[in-house]
């Protein structure tokens, strides 16, 4: 695990990527330069390498690592940074020709998430996928100190460090597996739960940083961080929200995307994902005001369409249009609304749109709720829209718009037509 983070002095570092060609280089370290950033670090400065291919055995050219090397002596450089998932080879000769730290993209951005899990559940992704991505990367270290090759006999008080460490990581991997399988299990309660009882769902999903968390506070007030800082939201929260159309729809606010979003993460993040692609519906936020702002909606759809989701109605907003008037030439669709999660500016517009794109299930019907059930009233208020009102002397009597689903938990204090 890197933990560069610390209370004392920020770690200097430099952004290093070798361009092939394969993928648009300078966006993505522009996106490193925010992602180190956020992890705490100073970028002394960028460098980027043309090449036909990244080196097999030290990632750049001879040239290059030299001049890495003296930027490096010369400049008090605590940590090199490079925009690729190196292999662990690579990191190790990197390492020792350059006599500084390096670490890849991936292992920088599972730092910002051990950072950022609060959870008991987002705390157990992070080390899960920090252990399954440092595991296959302890096989290249000391390779004579694995001679052994396994099997038995080779296990106990004999067996080299790298083997005890290997088993005991194993160990903890398969703990944390069970651990998150149970967690796993009372989210897909809690889901059909939810589904029985008709409770709409809507997830919040986007690129990290898009202001998913300053939506879901503006509309419902739940009090999420929400932060100028990537990953700032792991650990998945839902809050109640009331539709125009008296429909309530449970809105979930989630953990945020990035470009070449390292595999593990996704794997590890499954079941909290998985819960954002059950919904009825995907409220894609991106940030009007990012130039790479298709890249961003790209991205999202993608990994919505990894997950299965891929034909899920979704609504796409277009978030942070206070600070870019004139943005975008995208096509506007139906479902795409401009909004200001800071400002307010649009959320009508944004609640019309997911109540008109949301599955039509509402009724209007009329009941008559017994005073001794008064509790029953209040969760008619709460869960639908109430039109009318009266206090009579046989009970309450509403008239109230209500998802189907629910129809039939109030059947028997239905008033016929
Ligand atoms: N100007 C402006 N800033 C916004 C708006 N919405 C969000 N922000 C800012 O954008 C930054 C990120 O907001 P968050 O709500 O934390 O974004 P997020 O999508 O939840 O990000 P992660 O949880 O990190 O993936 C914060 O500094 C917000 O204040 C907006 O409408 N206008
Ligand atoms: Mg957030």
């Amino acid at each position: 695990m890197t933990e560069i983070i610390s209370d004392s002095a920020p770690e200097r570092a430099i952004l290093f990527s070798v361009d092939d060609g394969s993928f648009d280089n300078e966006a993505s370290m522009e996106e490193l330069r925010r992602l180190a950033e956020s992890a705490g670090a100073t970028v002394f400065c960028e460098s980027i390498q043309k090449k036909d291919k990244p080196d097999a055995a030290i990632y750049a050219g001879a040239g290059k690592i030299e001049e890495l090397r003296s930027l490096c002596e010369n400049n008090a450089i605590d940590l090199l940074i490079a925009d690729c998932e190196l292999t662990p080879t690579q990191q190790r000769n990197l390492e020792n020709a350059l006599d500084t730290r390096v670490i890849d993209r991936t292992t920088l951005i599972l730092d910002i998430f051990a950072k950022s899990a609060k959870t008991n559940e987002g705390k157990i992704q992070v080390e899960l996928a920090q252990l399954q991505y440092l595991l296959p990367r302890l096989a290249g270290r000391g390779k004579a100190l694995s001679r052994l090759g396994g099997g038995i006999g080779t296990r106990g008080p004999g067996e080299t460090k790298l083997e005890t460490d290997r088993r005991h990581i194993r160990r903890r991997i398969h703990n944390l597996e069970e651990a998150l399988k149970k967690t796993e299990r009372q989210r897909l309660l809690r889901r059909t739960r939810r589904k029985k009882t008709g409770v709409l769902t809507a997830a919040i999903v986007g690129y990290t940083n898009a202001g998913k968390s300053t939506l879901l506070n503006a509309l419902t007030g739940a009090g999420v961080l929400a932060q100028d800082r990537l990953f700032a939201t792991l650990d998945p929260t839902s809050r109640a929200l009331k539709l125009p159309d008296g429909r309530s729809v449970m809105l979930i606010d989630t953990v945020g995307f990035v470009s070449r979003l390292p595999h593990t993460l996704v794997d590890a993040f499954h079941s909290t994902l998985e819960e954002a692609a059950a919904a009825d519906l995907l409220i894609n936020v991106c940030d009007a005001s990012d130039p790479r702002l298709d890249r961003q909606l790209a991205v999202t759809k993608e990994v919505m369409e990894q997950l299965g989701a891929g034909s899920t109605p979704m609504v796409t907003v277009l978030n942070k249009c206070d600070i870019c008037r004139e943005p975008f030439l995208l096509p506007f669709s139906r479902r795409t609304v401009r909004i200001s999660a800071k400002t307010g500016e649009g959320l009508r517009e944004l609640l019309q749109t997911v109540a008109d794109t949301l599955p039509d299930t509402v009724r209007r019907i009329h009941l008559r709720v017994p005073y001794s059930e008064a509790g029953k009233a209040a969760e008619i208020r709460r869960f639908g829209l109430v039109e009318n009102e009266a206090y009579e002397e046989d009970g309450i009597h509403l008239t109230a718009r209500l998802d189907l689903a629910l129809l039939a938990h109030y059947q028997k204090y239905r008033i016929p037509e």
